[in-house]
């Protein structure tokens, strides 16, 4: 049967569910079909737009059951990442808006705030739900408001740091609190792949001895994170072990142990959330789930059981839609390799995210060379810094927006000992569809103000290569090598290059220089074709080290009217914010006027959406730029002689 025709079929249940509460009064057998139908939903839908099937189809029971037993929005429902709370959308009332999930103006792909009274934290990075949590059930505690506070955290998210330092103040509080861990065996790293299979074997047969056994096997068999992530689980067995015994759960951190449960088993899961909420204390749940679950592309998916496909697949095949194009990330991937091939000393560092981050490429050739780390970006920095105080040059790939979490790793533990680390930030600038928590736009402020760290952004798939090879040349301190999503641009080759400035184009007349970053190098040209129109002279250039800022960069600006800077980054402490104080600095009069991201949460939609309607289109910036020398041109105005009134403090 088609994902329509069953939607159509069993329509009737999940159309009349417009609350928890109807939710609640559902039969056994009315939950089996309803959760059915949920899954049948999520297919239709997350098929058309793209987002994360995998990890939203294996909690469809678990929170089917969260919402029975608990009282949603009195008690708080907190879920880690927030990339799982898709069926949470569905129960409370949201199902309209799945038509338009993570486009623009639709629904967003995390909990939202604004989108419904169910959803308090609005995450999309990891490891912070129990956190939230602690705070929370203090804050009640000391009110004496009785509300309950339950965590879903993932078996992936639980590698976060964030996690056990929250664990271990829960357990000292010892206020009633839940934690349920989805434990599915996977991350968003393939990494573990097959530990999912083995896991299902679990719910055949909960047997805590064979559950060890078989995860041992599964991590010990691959290359990355097997061990690291062999420690986390242990401790998770450790407590099903304690479950069987009994003995004290969690016994080093003192906290209660329920479980493990059938996570696919509604009746199994509501009856450990109301043993667990009828405690009194902090207690974990044990919930063993399999990613995917119930639709065969995702369980077959051996990558990452298609934890978040980017765009429209298709439902029989799970399969993208889109032609494939080459990315970034795969430019990436591949010179990467190709330096390693030539270098012993190059190592590759990931947060659980090898395939996304394109890293795989190397752990697939040089499997010893590349650590996993878990989602874990501060550990990551600081054991780069380990690696490079070891004789090694590592290569640290994450997402931009998720190196923000190790800034003090990064300015201390790395730049202070000017230590040879390259960050290569994936995802740079305005992404999309993931919205703010996503966008990676704080990287070339945040990390521009570290005394020694040299920033390059990349325009093309040449000059990603290009400056991905300078910085891992580097000796002396740290890098960060960042480029946007999405299809590399196309090479777009310089005239000359002064200094490390590309220039991209000239006129014989100099009237503005504009300084395109990255991948504006392209809008940069069409910009001064524009202006040219108007007869003005531009020229373009690139200035590929973004941080320090170039001296050759400051004598350009000098030799032109009027310098214009576009960044996909946020304008303050930006790239031109920094050249407007060296051309302070250095006396230099030209104006200049800086365009970017302005610093503000915005929305979700498409990269090429939210770029349009910060006006960072070529046609917008033409414009801007006409208007800004062409007023350069009119007579300047007698200056306005203060009277003495107006000049007096008011
Ligand atoms: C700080 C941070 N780093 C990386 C990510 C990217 N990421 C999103 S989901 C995910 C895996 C989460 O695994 P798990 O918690 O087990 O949830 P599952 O998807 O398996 O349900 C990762 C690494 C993130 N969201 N936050």
């Amino acid at each position: 049967m088609s994902v329509e025709q069953d939607t159509a079929h069993h329509a009737g249940l999940l159309a009349a569910v417009r609350g928890p509460q109807d939710v609640k009064r559902m039969s056994a057998e009315q939950l089996g079909i309803l959760a059915a139908e949920i899954r049948d939903f999520l297919v239709a839908k997350v098929s058309r737009t793209g987002g994360h099937i995998g990890p939203n189809l294996g909690v469809v029971e678990l929170t089917l059951a969260l919402h029975r037993v608990f009282d949603s929005p009195r008690d708080r429902l907190l879920f880690d990442t927030g990339h799982q709370a898709y069926v949470h959308k569905i129960l409370t009332g949201r199902q309209v808006g799945f038509d338009k999930l993570r486009q623009r103006g639709g629904l967003s792909g995390y909990p939202n705030q604004a989108e419904s009274e169910h959803d308090l934290i609005e995450n999309s990075h990891a490891s912070t739900a129990l956190s939230y949590a602690d705070g929370l059930a203090k804050a009640y505690a000391l009110r004496g408001e009785s509300r309950a506070v339950v965590a879903v955290v993932g078996d992936g998210a639980l590698t976060g740091g964030m996690c056990w330092e929250a664990l271990n103040n829960i357990a000292t509080a010892g206020n009633p609190l839940v934690i349920v861990v989805n434990d599915n065996g996977r991350s968003y790293s393939p990494t573990i792949g097959g530990l999912a299979d083995h896991l299902s074997s679990l719910r055949l047969n909960p047997g805590y001895e064979k559950v060890l056994d078989t995860v041992k096997e599964a991590l010990g068999s691959t290359p990355l994170v097997g061990k690291p992530m062999y420690e986390v689980l242990h401790a998770v067995k450790r407590g099903i072990k304690d479950a069987v015994a009994p003995q004290a759960m969690f016994e080093d951190l003192g906290i209660k142990y329920v479980g493990p449960v059938d996570g696919h088993d509604v009746a199994a899961v509501e009856g450990a959330l109301r043993a667990a909420k009828n405690f009194g204390g902090p207690v974990i749940v044990h919930a063993v789930t399999r990613k995917g679950y119930g639709y065969r592309p995702a369980e077959e998916d051996e990558a990452d059981c298609l934890h978040g496909p980017g765009g429209a697949f298709d439902v029989e095949t799970g399969q993208l839609v889109a032609a494939p194009s080459v990315k970034w990330t795969h430019v990436f991937g591949e010179e990467l390799v190709a330096i390693a091939d030539e270098r012993p000393d190059v190592v590759g560092i990931t947060a659980a995210m090898a395939e996304p981050t394109g890293i795989a490429k190397l752990a697939r050739k040089h499997p010893e060379r590349v650590y996993d780390v878990g989602i874990a970006e501060q550990h990551a920095a600081t054991s780069a810094a380990g690696l490079a105080m070891g004789g090694l040059h590592p290569v640290v790939a994450v997402y931009a927006t998720f190196l923000n979490r190790a800034f003090d790793q990064v300015l201390l533990d790395v730049a202070m000992h000017r230590l040879p680390v390259t960050f290569v930030l994936d995802r740079a600038g305005i992404t999309g569809p993931d919205g703010p928590s996503h966008y990676g736009i704080w990287d070339m402020s945040v990390f521009g103000v570290v005394p020694g760290l040299r920033i390059a952004a990349p325009r093309d798939a040449a000059t990603l290569r290009e400056e991905l090879r300078e910085a891992v040349a580097v000796d002396d301190g740290p890098t960060i090598v960042r480029f946007p999503t999405g299809a590399v641009a196309a090479d777009l080759p310089a005239l000359r290059r002064v200094g490390p400035v590309d220039v991209l184009a000239e006129s014989p007349r100099t009237d503005v220089l504009l300084v395109a970053v990255g991948s504006f190098g392209q809008l940069g040209m069409e910009v001064a074709t524009r202006v040219a129109e108007q007869g003005y002279g531009v020229t373009v250039v690139d200035p590929r080290w973004v941080r320090p800022v170039p001296a050759e960069l400051v004598e350009l600006a000098a030799a032109h009217r009027l310098v214009v800077t576009v960044e996909d980054g946020v304008r303050v402490g930006g790239v031109g914010d920094a050249l407007a104080q060296a051309l302070r600095d250095a006396d230099v009069q030209v104006p200049l006027k800086d365009l970017g991201v302005p610093a503000a949460w915005h929305p979700h939609g498409t990269r090429a959406q939210i770029l349009a309607d910060l006006g960072l289109t070529a046609q917008d910036v033409a414009r801007d730029v006409t208007g800004w020398i062409s007023r350069l041109d009119v007579e300047p105005v007698e200056p306005v002689v203060a009277t003495d009134d107006a000049a007096a403090p008011n």
